[in-house]
């Protein structure tokens, strides 16, 4: 049983910058459940391309992993011989977690958990990379540094899976969206108060890009073929083939 998330039921009075800390990897599968429209289409839909996209001797990266929800999606649906799966995270809290739920079960397909900065990871041999809902944590030039990584460390025909939250650059259509996505977080229970202290938190470590600078960002790094699959909202994810 996930614990509920409560961090922002309260008032805060000095809004600190949202960290994933103790208390958000505790409440963290509800958090995310409740706050990311789409979310669990999406892990299933990872492990399906994972399915089709993994190679025989390759790695599979899945790049900011929380507590695991895509690397055990795609463990699930992964047969390929010699395939691993390396899931990284820079916070101990997530890593500790992620370990325990990774260690749960055993599976013909290898699973490591790091702690590490991806912007300092190795990536190599790679024939599927998974950017879900981490990418725009890093700064922009710090987004297009690791796409370049990833594009040179992926095999031709290899896929990087990105979700992200969007912004739009149409002012009604972007405000319409961000309120679709406040009323789905009042339906999944969270208060007034909840869903604007988040947004406060959340405002000045998070700076969505829209979905035109992230095709030209992937055309300029020489993906061959990248479109969106999957949108509700102002959230969606995106597959870029090499
Ligand atoms: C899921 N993918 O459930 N290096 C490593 N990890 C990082 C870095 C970094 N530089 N920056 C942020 N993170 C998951 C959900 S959550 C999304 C991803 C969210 C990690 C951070 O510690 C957190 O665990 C994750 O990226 C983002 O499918 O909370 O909105």
């Amino acid at each position: 049983m996930t614990q509920r998330d409560r961090i922002f039921s309260a008032p805060i009075e000095k809004m600190g910058d949202f960290t994933f800390d103790e208390k958000v990897a505790e409440v963290f599968p509800d958090m995310i459940q409740r706050s990311v429209p789409g979310y669990s289409n999406i892990i299933s839909a990872i492990g399906m391309l994972a399915e089709r996209f993994a190679k025989p001797s390759s790695n599979v990266y899945d790049l900011g992993c929380s507590l695991g929800a895509a690397t055990l999606s795609m463990r699930r649906h992964i047969n390929q011989e010699n395939c691993q799966i390396i899931a990284v995270d820079n916070s101990p809290a997530m890593v500790e977690r992620c370990k325990l739920h990774i260690n749960a079960y055993r599976s013909d397909t290898p699973v490591t958990v790091v702690e590490a900065d991806i912007r300092n990871m190795v990536i190599e041999n790679a024939s599927v990379v998974v950017l879900n809902f981490t990418l725009q944590f890093l700064t922009p030039d710090d987004r297009l540094t690791l796409l370049e990584r990833i594009y040179d460390g992926l095999r031709p025909g290899g896929i990087l899976i990105l979700s992200e939250k969007y912004i739009f650059k149409n002012n009604e259509a972007n405000e319409l969206l961000i309120d679709l996505h406040h009323d789905f977080k009042r339906a999944n229970g969270y208060s007034e108060l909840e869903v604007s202290q988040k947004r406060s938190a959340i405002e000045n470590v998070m700076k969505p890009d829209s979905i035109d600078t992230h095709k030209a960002r992937f055309k300029s790094i020489g993906f061959s073929s990248y479109e969106v699959w999957f949108q509700c909202f102002n959230f969606g994810s995106m597959f870029a083939i090499k």
